[in-house]
């Protein structure tokens, strides 16, 4: 049975990599380096999840032996704050609208008392710049848990982010569902042993989904339909129903 919904951030609440994308490169500026990350070379270095992480990495590609020297880690913690401060400037103030269904799920969800957590391998600040304006300043109080790169030290596709929701849900991996974007967030999801729906955007599109429950291209919106009919789907979006139905194996008996 569907006891509760588990939402990734980055890609999946919102379109947000173009924005991390450019407070990257306008951190790179600030903190006087040559660095410039393009859009295909920042789909690849993605694979890396966690803005520090992915920075220590590129820096082992471009400047291995650099990278071993001593101040990179302070260096790092430098450019990652200017990154998250351009960050919270660029999507702040709903400047970044979430994706198609997300806050009509999260309306359902919240009137059917289904509860609900996030898991991120994104620094607090962000999750807050994002979703303060479309789900008000008490945005946390809509969440069980929110779990991110505070909570959990290993980021996706280790699963400890998702071990830690479920531990503040207090519910077996196999009565939630998670909603992801990528191929990290399906790998560190179904390590948790938590079935998933992914909803990939232009710079995930090209991944694996193997183990997902379904792939769609969003979860769509009377406004926004799906492209075609999803069986198991009332309409051409995703709603709490179709996700219990889906969740609870009925897919193709519904088709
Ligand atoms: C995606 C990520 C994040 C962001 C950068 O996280 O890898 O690290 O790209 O954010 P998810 P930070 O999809 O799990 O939310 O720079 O704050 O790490
Ligand atoms: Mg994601």
């Amino acid at each position: 049975m569907l006891s509760a919904l588990i939402f990734d951030v980055d890609g999946t609440l919102a379109d947000t990599e173009s924005a991390h994308r450019a407070a990257f490169n306008a951190a790179f500026r600030d903190c006087g380096m040559d660095w410039a990350w393009s859009e295909p070379l920042y789909t690849q270095l993605l694979d890396v999840a966690g803005g520090k992480e992915r920075l220590l990495h590129y820096w082992r590609l471009v400047d291995p032996a650099g990278a071993d020297r001593p101040g990179v880690a302070q260096k790092i913690e430098q450019i990652h704050a200017a990154k998250t401060q351009h960050y919270e400037a660029m999507v702040g103030g709903g400047k970044l609208p979430l994706r198609p269904g997300i806050l009509r799920l999260l309306g359902e969800a919240h009137a059917a008392r289904l509860p609900l957590a996030i898991a991120t391998t994104t620094t607090p600040a962000n999750v807050d710049a994002l979703l303060r304006s479309p789900l008000g300043s008490g945005w946390r109080e809509l969440f069980v848990a929110v779990c991110d790169a505070s909570t959990t030290i290993a980021k996706k596709p280790a699963p400890d982010v998702y071990f830690a929701a479920l531990r503040a849900l207090g519910l077996p991996a196999g009565q939630c569902l998670a909603i992801e974007d990528s191929r990290n967030g399906l790998l560190a999801a179904r390590a948790a042993g938590i079935p998933t729906l992914i909803t990939p955007t232009a710079y995930t599109a090209m991944q694996k989904f193997d183990d997902a429950l379904l792939v769609l291209p969003h979860l769509g919106d009377p406004e926004l339909p799906m492209p075609q009919h999803i069986p198991g789907a009332d309409q051409r979006w995703v709603d709490l129903a179709a996700l219990r139905r889906w969740h609870d194996g009925l897919l193709f008996e519904a088709a």
